[in-house]
């Protein structure tokens, strides 16, 4: 390739690089009235750096090949910094490992961009195969945590079984978002963990945690649903005692397996969560997202849980690595106290933005009918709303 072409190639790349990080983003409107989506996802693999997939010098890489290839952005921890909207967002390269970056918009729905380099993520003495899924909380003890899962190979496994894996919650910490401080990973009386949160208060002087006890690297087995459990420290950070708090359930949308999404928000009616369920179906596991209120007191005890899910992957979301799949574990509530950004990923391969308002939220929580658990029960749930509405008159 001559001089001139690596030159016209690079300027097509970089102007089709720009124009998508500078789309305006716009809400699709009218929505349900509990959130809105947007047009565009936040981020995707084509919103990486040119210069971390590209080597831009035309004597090594005279034919402006792709070097680093990224095959996916999803699943990101969020936090409003110094005025910028932050989300910590896996991104995997196409050899299937993942690493966490950092992109910052002036809005928190568009304009996305990543910083220079991805986290440099310190190890403990036993290194990480895979690390995903990070949730920044910024505790009331002044630090920012990101808990994370670390994926090691089982050594336990078969020499003849080169796939099973151990997960775990691993744990750092950072004043600034620049420079991490590697914590022992949490230990639990689970043989796996994945989907770890921090709560960001104290509580009874202790760290509290949301886990996920499972047996298995992708199924729960015995163990599943969402955990309650304290700690002394955070280094190490050990449980000694979790207690379930949202359990996985027949027929509901969360009958295989559940998971904590962000940290929860505190509201003046209880402990706003964002949660992940995940059910079978013929085509595979399907993962949505659900909604639930838990008693400012008593950290495990749910006092409103609305039936069924509140984000499920739609049209173009229901299509990508992992099909039928949406997954969140960051939102931003905020200065105003009212605006609520969800960053939520579908298949396993694009981060979007969703919005909506915390009294919004609260009147869904409080106002959707639970799971009765059965069909009968949605049927009377549905009758009743049908009569008040034709009681009114208008319909
Ligand atoms: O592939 C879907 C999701 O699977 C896992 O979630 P869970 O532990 O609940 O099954 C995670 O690996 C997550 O990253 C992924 O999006």
């Amino acid at each position: 390739m001559s001089n001139t072409d690596f030159e016209q190639r690079l300027r097509a790349l970089q102007a089709g690089h720009e124009q998508r990080i500078s789309r305006p983003n716009q809400p699709v409107l009218p929505g349900n009235g509990i959130f809105e989506r947007y047009e565009n996802p936040v981020l995707t693999a084509a919103h990486t750096p040119l210069f971390w997939r590209y080597d831009l010098n035309p004597l090594t890489n005279p034919y402006l090949q792709e070097r680093f290839g990224i095959n996916a952005v999803f699943n990101a921890g969020a936090i409003k910094w110094q005025g910028k909207y932050l989300v910590c967002a896996r991104v995997e390269g196409v050899d299937r490992k993942s690493f966490f970056a950092i992109a910052e918009s002036p809005n928190g729905v568009d304009q996305f961009r990543f910083w220079d380099f991805p986290v440099q993520l310190p190890e403990t003495a036993e290194p990480d195969t895979n690390v995903y899924d990070m949730r920044l909380v910024a505790h009331e003890d002044g630090w920012i945590y990101g808990l994370f899962c670390t994926e090691r190979k089982d050594p336990a496994a078969p020499t003849t079984d080169t796939s099973s894996a151990v997960a775990q919650c691993g744990i750092v910490r950072t004043r600034d978002l620049r420079e991490w401080e590697r914590l022992p990973d949490l230990r639990t009386p689970s043989p796996q963990q994945r989907n770890v949160v921090l709560h960001p208060e104290f509580v009874q002087g202790k760290y509290a945690f949301y886990t996920r006890p499972q047996d298995g690297f992708i199924s729960t087995g015995a163990g599943g649903g969402i955990g309650f459990g304290l700690s002394d420290s955070m280094s190490p950070a050990v449980i000694d005692q979790e207690e379930i708090l949202d359990e996985k359930r027949y027929h509901t949308v969360y009958e295989v397996k559940n998971g904590q999404g962000p940290a929860p928000i505190k509201t003046a009616e209880g402990w706003l969560h964002l949660a992940h369920g995940v059910r079978n179906t013929a085509a595979g596991l399907r993962y949505v997202l659900y909604l639930f209120l838990t008693d400012l007191q008593d950290l495990t005890k749910i006092i409103y849980k609305p039936a069924g899910h509140f984000i499920a992957p739609e049209g173009p979301e229901r299509v990508g690595d992992v099909s039928n799949v949406t997954f969140a574990n960051g939102w931003i509530l905020d200065d105003d106290g009212q605006g609520v950004l969800i960053y939520y990923a579908s298949s396993d391969t694009r981060l979007h933005v969703a919005s909506s308002t915390l009294d919004r939220l609260l009147d869904y929580c409080k106002n959707t009918a639970p799971d009765g658990y059965r069909s009968a029960t949605s049927v009377q749930t549905l009758s009743a709303l049908i009569q008040r509405n034709l009681d009114l008159g208008t319909v």
